[in-house]
């Protein structure tokens, strides 16, 4: 046949237009978008009836298992996070590798890599994955570092089309100085990598845990007391600030307050190469999740109006067997951490008004049943369930797309569905290198990576209409949107033209996902301005 797939009848969603079309794929790629286009030409088809069909979604902000473990016991396998991304209409990931201190030379972060996608080769992908780097550790003095990170870097964009590196300013073992974050801005700047941002001050946590402790304070409601607002804010301020030394363009990963947003709108305005990423958890969760059950509400009654003397009754939950258990804040322990109700607000507006470039899900999983038995010697068991010991982060691939289609587009808080393609699918793509591969539907050039939604019609009874963890096909035992009701759902995933999901059910025969090299960013390029007189020299060879 001429074409392998045809997509009628819908109406196709990008970043810029919204039109009713039809798509054929040929080869895993789009190859024509017209209108009636002849169905015996095909060899399957698709009838959209009048649904939205965009392209599927870029998920660029997801943890899973990886060879070094930097960040624990993750609940998922590439092959799980693949499978729960498809289910919610995501067809690409962008997960982490992490620098292997015990690797030194020239090949030492390809090297990294390569431990990482041996790994996942072995592994059966539903989707495509393209990988960042984590940086913890960088040689000094500042212009050596920079040299070895520089050819380091080269390599690793050389040998696996690796373009982004994350850095952290919070977390143990993870925290590098403003010295380390400045030689490390100069060998990103110089091979026009992204340099992604996790901005909080760990200085001040560190001393807001100290706090915490000597009173005893240790639930998992203080997570979010030990790093409020403020810690965000000031390290996102300084790590602007030590970028527009380094004219190094940066992107801040999971931006959660008002804070950070407006300092990063400021910078923005000024024609500062400033980037941002949100995620849905700080526009939908509110940190009452982590205040019931908490110390001083068992002392003292509940300080909300709730019917329950002991606490709230907290929407992330198991099942109502399970409502006594006061460890159960812990499900939504992440950093940053959910914010107090009146961030959400911020939160929406930054995404409509360009601050936010993507939305991205910080999907990082771990299993609530292993935090609470003690069993991982992390947890509660010998740590008593002090927050300092639970490990950060919560599971979200599979819900990031449509958590925003309902709470975004349907409910108004999203302008359109243009916005929504743009910050989950296409800015995602054009930012770290996959555009126009990945994040549109050009004819000749994008992959077949598309979502059809289900149309407006209430004739569907199967659409999921509440969020359950079964749902989700991930390898994590809960979800923080438990019982979210959902006003659409992707009813086919598709994969390099294959479909992998269809009205709820997996395809896994069609699962060929595969690892995928990135080009440099589209939008993070200098600006090739320098603001002090010395300039270092090292940077005058700078490519961009
Ligand atoms: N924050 C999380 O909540 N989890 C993963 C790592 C991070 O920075
Ligand atoms: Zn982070
Ligand atoms: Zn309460
Ligand atoms: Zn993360």
């Amino acid at each position: 046949s001429t074409y392998d797939l045809l997509i009628v009848n819908g109406t196709i969603v990008t970043a810029s237009d919204v039109y009713p079309a039809d798509i054929a794929i040929k080869d895993g790629k789009v190859v024509l978008i017209g209108s009636a286009l002849d169905p015996t030409l095909a060899k399957e088809v698709i009838d959209a009836e009048g649904a939205y069909v965009t392209p599927g979604g870029i998920d660029a902000h997801v943890h899973v298992d990886e060879p070094l473990k930097l960040l624990g016991p993750v609940a998922d396998t590439m092959e799980e996070a693949t499978r729960s991304a498809v289910a919610g209409g995501t067809t690409t990931v962008i997960t982490f590798a992490t620098q292997d201190k015990s690797i030194t030379g020239p090949a030492a972060l390809s090297d990294s890599v390569k431990a990482n996608v041996d790994l996942y080769e072995t592994q059966k992908l539903y989707c495509d994955y393209a990988l960042h780097l984590i940086l913890f550790h960088i040689e000094k003095p500042s212009t050596q570092g920079s040299r070895l990170l520089d050819l380091q870097l080269a390599n690793v964009y050389s040998t696996y089309g690796v373009s982004s590196v994350k850095i952290f300013m919070t977390y143990p073992g993870l925290q590098i100085s403003d010295y380390d974050i400045l030689t490390t801005m100069q060998a990103t700047r110089k091979n026009g990598f992204t340099t992604m941002i996790h901005a909080e001050n760990g200085d001040m946590v560190k001393w807001m845990i100290e706090q915490l402790e000597e009173q005893n304070l240790t639930s998992p409601y203080f997570h979010g007391i030990s790093r409020p607002t403020v810690v965000e804010g000031e390290a996102t301020n300084r790590a602007i600030v030590l970028a527009k030394m380094m004219d190094t363009p940066i992107l801040f990963v999971h931006v959660s307050s008002p804070e950070a947003i407006d300092t990063i709108r400021s910078a923005q305005t000024k024609g500062l190469k400033v980037f941002a990423e949100t995620c849905p958890q700080y526009a939908l969760l509110s940190d009452i999740e982590t205040k019931c059950h908490h110390e001083l509400e068992q002392q003292n009654g509940c300080s909300n109006a709730c019917s329950n003397a002991k606490g709230h009754e907290p929407n992330v939950k198991l099942n109502p067997d399970e409502f006594d258990d006061d460890f159960i804040g812990a499900k939504t322990i992440c950093s940053p951490p959910i914010r107090p109700d009146h961030c959400r607000e911020s939160v929406w507006k930054a995404m409509n008004n360009g601050t936010f470039t993507i939305v991205g899900s910080d999907h990082c999983a771990y299993k609530y049943y292993d935090k609470t038995s003690g069993k991982l010697d992390a947890f509660k068991g010998d740590k008593n369930g002090e927050f300092k010991y639970i490990p950060n982060g919560m599971p979200g691939v599979c819900t990031r797309m449509p958590l925003l289609f309902d709470y975004g587009v349907m409910q108004g808080n999203l302008a359109n569905m243009m916005k929504f393609v743009e910050l989950q699918c296409t800015n995602p793509a054009k930012v770290y290198g996959l555009y126009p591969k990945k994040g549109s539907v050009l004819p000749g050039v994008s992959d077949a990576d598309l979502v059809v939604w289900y149309p407006s019609s209430n004739e569907y009874e199967k659409k999921p209409k509440v969020v359950t963890n079964k749902l989700l096909v991930h390898g994590c035992d809960y979800t923080p949107f438990e019982g979210y009701q959902i006003g659409n759902w992707p009813r086919f995933t598709i994969v390099k033209g294959k479909i992998v999901y269809r009205e709820g059910e997996l395809i896994e025969e069609n699962a060929k996902g595969s690892y995928v090299k990135r080009e440099k960013s589209k939008l993070c390029t200098p600006n090739n301005e320098w603001v002090t007189e010395l300039r270092p020299s090292y940077q005058k060879e700078a490519n961009n």
